[in-house]
């Protein structure tokens, strides 16, 4: 057989992603196989979605593994977790020096990171790239963050870069992340950053409902004009359109349960955020009030205890409505400020030498968090690729001076109006804390060190310098080990 009878890659996996990210392949001229646990599914492909393309099916996995061109490329889009143990356990006594396996799913990144270790070790090339943007994306342009042994990185950069969705300058959403499970960790804060964006809308739409009692016509609208502004995004624009959606019944939102699911990315990254010590606040509490609005049976009975909110309805006037429209873009630079705090601490503990710039740019399309405010973080970034925090760039500097009163103004409606608004006021709140140059942590420490001898720096000394009073007269000169975090 003739080299050019191989096929480029093998997909493992026939769900929505599998199917679809193997079409977009099949499009941009790359021959595919297909191979799935449940044979039959590959079957079924062959005959229905696949049918007429170059793709072809493999029953086993030595059956798949035979038609690939070497090294082999094996990508597979399996349920995160152990199954994606499994089938590297299956490959690997297949498998040849230099051979390349690809985790597409939403794998954690410390399972990434122990995969790349282990498979380092065995001479096998690995790489956990993630993958955002859904079916459609899959099938017409994800966003692509890949990761992990930068060896294999060239050998599958021109098909991913080729199926990636692409900025309108032609760009691709997809560079290369960094070693290790980076790229799984940047699609995690992605996921994070996710959370937050669809919190503050629905933030915006709960003040807007309750507060201003715009009915789901004027939603749709103002939502709409919304993505005409700097806040133009895909989660904007599907807002707009889900206001306006009706069926048989009406309005479909209107009958949606209020209990929001997930499927735990965000609570990753607010835990690594924990963990690394970042203050991720806005993501953190997204997943708080999705934990908070599934406990619908006892949010019940708590309103039956103290009563349902009087809401006052304050005329939606177009002063009121711009500075929703300022809180929202306010509270977005807080997130993304948050969320890039978290990858520059990441990238230092792991040392990903991360590129911050990029990652706005395989944001850009492709992906749900797409908008046209990540092609300002690609700018700043460029600009200064050492710029320590977002907030310090002069753009976002002047988009925050401009908006700072209008988020005040309906941070405390939201307040005296009695709307949660636990993503909006995390940031200003964020904001507050991190442009203070004193805080009352000073009384914090000299609560520390009064109960627990944990000692405390001063003013005006050197810092390092660790300092203990006897706040109660006990003549005791033993302090505690001196913690700094
Ligand atoms: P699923 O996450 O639903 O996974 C389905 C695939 O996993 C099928 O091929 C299935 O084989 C296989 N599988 C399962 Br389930 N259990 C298995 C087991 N014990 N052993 C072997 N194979 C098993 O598919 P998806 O929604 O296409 O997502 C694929 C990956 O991409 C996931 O990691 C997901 O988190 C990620 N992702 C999804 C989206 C999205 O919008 N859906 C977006 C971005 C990333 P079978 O057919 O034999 O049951």
């Amino acid at each position: 057989m003739h080299n050019v009878e191989f096929a480029d890659i093998a997909v493992v996996g026939l769900a929505v992603m599998g199917q679809n990210l193997i079409l977009n392949m099949n499009d941009h001229g790359f021959k595919v196989v297909a191979f799935n646990r449940t044979t039959s599914k590959v079957d079924e492909f062959l005959q229905n979605n696949a049918k007429g393309t170059n793709i072809v099916g493999a029953n086993s996995i030595e059956d798949m593994l035979s038609k690939l061109k070497k090294p082999r490329r094996v990508m597979l889009m399996v349920k995160a977790g152990e199954v994606v143990d499994q089938f590297i356990d299956a490959l690997l006594p297949h498998l040849d020096q230099g051979d390349i396996i690809i985790d597409g799913g939403n794998s954690n990144f410390n399972d990434t990171e122990r995969r790349v270790n282990n498979l380092q070790q065995k001479g096998i090339n690995y790489l956990g790239v993630g993958v955002s943007g859904g079916e459609e994306g899959a099938r017409f342009g994800p966003s692509l963050m890949p990761g992990g042994m930068t060896e294999a990185w060239d050998s599958v950069k021109h098909i991913f870069q080729a199926i990636a969705a692409k900025t309108l300058k032609g760009e691709a959403c997809c560079q290369w992340v960094g070693s290790g499970g980076a790229g799984h960790f940047v699609k995690m804060v992605h996921n994070g950053i996710e959370y937050g964006d669809m919190q503050l809308i629905c933030e915006a739409y709960h003040f807007m409902r309750q507060v201003l009692g715009m009915s789901n016509r004027e939603l749709s609208d103002t939502f709409g004009r919304w993505n005409q502004t700097n806040l133009n995004s895909y989660l904007i624009e599907i807002t707009a359109n889900i206001f306006n959606f009706t069926d048989e019944h009406g309005y479909v939102v209107d009958r949606i349960l209020d209990t929001a699911g997930q499927k735990g990315t965000g609570k990753w990254t607010a835990i690594n955020a924990l963990e690394l010590g970042e203050p991720v606040s806005l993501i953190a509490e997204s997943v708080f009030a999705r934990y908070i609005s599934a406990q619908k049976s006892a949010r019940t009975h708590a309103e039956t205890i103290y009563g349902e909110k009087e809401h006052k309805t304050i005329e939606a006037s177009s002063e009121i409505l711009h500075d929703l429209q300022q809180t929202l873009l306010f509270a977005k630079i807080i997130s993304y400020t948050q969320g890039y705090m978290l990858m520059q601490q990441a990238s230092k503990v792991h040392n990903w030498s991360l590129n911050y710039g990029d990652i706005a740019l395989m944001w850009r399309e492709g992906c749900i968090i797409r908008s046209v405010f990540l092609e300002k973080i690609k700018a700043a970034f460029d600009h200064n690729p050492q710029l320590e925090n977002l907030l310090f760039d002069d753009y976002f500097k002047g988009l925050i001076q401009q908006s700072l009163s209008s988020v005040r103004n309906i941070a405390a409606k939201g307040i005296t109006f009695g709307i949660p608004m636990p993503a909006i006021t995390a940031a200003i709140s964020f904001f507050d804390s991190f442009t203070t140059k004193r805080l009352p942590a000073n009384l914090l420490q000299a609560q520390r060190d009064y109960f627990g001898a944990h000692t405390y720096e001063e003013v005006n000394k050197p810092r390092g310098e660790f300092y203990h009073t006897d706040w109660i007269g006990s003549n005791s000169n033993v302090s505690s080990t001196s913690y700094t975090d």
